[in-house]
């Protein structure tokens, strides 16, 4: 029998696959006296839920046991069937051996998200059935129940989910980028490189790695780990193989460049999305899309909620959602991402305590002010550059009026808070949406559209 770690959206999923195929399990949750479960599982006489206690009874009755991405490694189940020799596998691990499809991941520790719907919509456009999920929305094994398998699948990949990844295989593997993150989880940036590195990890020769070369810490070291055909992607610099965008134009690399397609008209900012937008039309190219069908995507793409999402302008002032930033790297990036002046809104709870990577880039010229907000907003002031005004406020609600009142004609309000919402909101897409309101109520929105 199999035993299922963690009944959110993954271990649900799964039971659900399982039962479909007529097995029994044992399923454990620590919230799950809590949890109000649907019929078809807390009534179904095939599941077996068992408690922390009852782990001992079971250890001789299980073969393999799936766990939930947010299940820590250390947590006491898993280290017990660890412990006992049974596998541990993720949700990933377990689709893969029933997909009859090829896949696409995708990793990195941002804009994975923009990146796989971006080159979903594209494959969709260019009359692909495609299914697209992971991290990103529908578990991979929900794939395996369509009445009708897709021609691919797009899936974005969590480090969490990597990590017991074993045979997992990704026709076209691609890892955007590396930051500090999830350090709570992993025990070190090795260990978090590591676990991204699996994507590659069955790849065959005939097989498709891409990454970008704008990370020379990381590179030589994808180019090791990697297996298959190695496809680089630069921003803003010539290559000689694989893809590289120079203005608002995309080549591929040779002797002499091939133009492929222009960037005009899209819509989505900084140089971050540039990468993401190289990923998705190399995979499109691997797969044979025309350069008219990308670029037509690309410039109706308006991007993912709550990602550096457009809101709106009042009084010549732009207002822009990044509330999906929950470490300091991804909101840097977010900065630098826009153009000047800015206003900066930063707070929530704190993943990390060290803020010192804003500090360079709260300094910069086009930074008009910051304003701090939340339960972490002590521990965020102490990494202000002495140069930046501030305002320390408790709530989003606050830290909008402030910003709003601060800010003249032509500047950019940016709510990239480095923090997690939870101190305040459920998650962060709560969060987001209590700003995009207080944003609207501020200018009596509904906001026009951008030209
Ligand atoms: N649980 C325990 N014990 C624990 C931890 C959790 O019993 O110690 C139980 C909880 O009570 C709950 C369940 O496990 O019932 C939750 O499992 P989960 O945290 O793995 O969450 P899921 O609902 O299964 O969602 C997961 C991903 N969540 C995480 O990786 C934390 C979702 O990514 C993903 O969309 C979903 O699977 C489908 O694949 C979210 C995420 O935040 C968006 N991902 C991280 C990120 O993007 O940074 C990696």
């Amino acid at each position: 029998m199999r035993c299922i770690i963690g009944l959110g959206k993954t271990g649900l999923a799964v039971v659900r696959f399982l039962l479909n195929q007529g097995e029994r399990v044992f399923v454990f949750d620590d919230r799950l006296k809590e949890k109000d479960f649907p019929d078809w599982l807390s009534r179904n006489p095939l599941v077996t839920p068992i408690t922390l206690q009852e782990i001992e009874k079971i250890l001789p009755l299980v073969e393999e046991c799936v766990v939930s991405p947010g299940v820590h490694p250390n947590h006491p189940v898993v280290c017990r069937f660890e412990e006992r020799g049974i596998p541990v596998i993720s949700e990933i691990e377990l689709a893969f051996r029933y997909i009859s499809f090829p896949l696409v991941g995708i990793t990195g520790s941002c804009g994975k998200s923009t990146t796989v719907s971006l080159v979903g919509e594209i494959l969709r456009r260019a009359g692909w059935d495609v299914f697209v999920g992971g991290n990103f929305g529908t578990p991979l094994i929900e794939s395996v129940l369509l009445p009708k398998p897709p021609a691919i699948g797009v899936v974005e990949l969590s480090s969490f989910q990597l990590e017991r990844v074993y045979t997992a295989r990704f026709s076209i593997a691609g890892i955007l980028n590396l930051y500090p993150n999830h350090l709570d989880y992993h025990p070190s940036m090795e260990a978090y490189f590591q676990a991204k590195g699996r994507i590659f990890l069955n790849q065959r020769p005939q097989d498709w790695a891409l990454f970008p070369l704008s990370r020379p810490l990381w590179q030589a070291r994808w180019c090791r780990v990697a297996r298959g055909r190695v496809i680089p992607l630069g921003v803003g610099v010539r290559l000689f193989e694989g893809l590289y965008a120079l203005e608002d134009v995309v080549f591929e690399g040779g002797v002499p460049p091939q133009k492929i397609l222009s960037l005009e008209g899209c819509s989505l900012p900084g140089r971050h999305n540039r990468e993401n937008i190289l990923m998705a039309v190399a995979v499109a190219r691997i797969l044979g899309v025309e350069p008219e069908t990308i670029e037509g995507v690309l410039r109706s793409f308006r991007g993912l909620p709550h990602r550096l999402e457009w809101v709106g302008e009042w009084n010549g002032v732009a207002y822009y959602n990044d509330s999906k930033s929950t470490t300091p790297s991804s909101t840097r990036v977010a900065i630098e991402a826009l153009p000047g002046p800015l206003i900066v809104i930063l707070g929530g709870k704190a993943k990390l305590a060290d803020f010192s990577e804003l500090t360079g880039v709260l300094a910069l010229e086009k930074v008009r002010c910051v304003v701090v907000y939340g339960a972490s907003r002590k521990t965020i002031e102490a990494f202000l550059p002495p140069r930046v005004r501030s305002f320390s406020v408790e709530s989003l609600e606050e830290a909008v009026k402030i910003a709003c009142r601060e800010a003249k004609p032509g500047d950019t309000v940016l709510l990239s808070p480095a923090c997690t919402s939870w101190d305040a909101y459920e998650n962060f897409e709560v969060r987001g949406e209590h700003f995009k309101a207080l944003v609207c109520a501020l200018g009596k929105g509904p906001f026009p559209e951008p030209s």
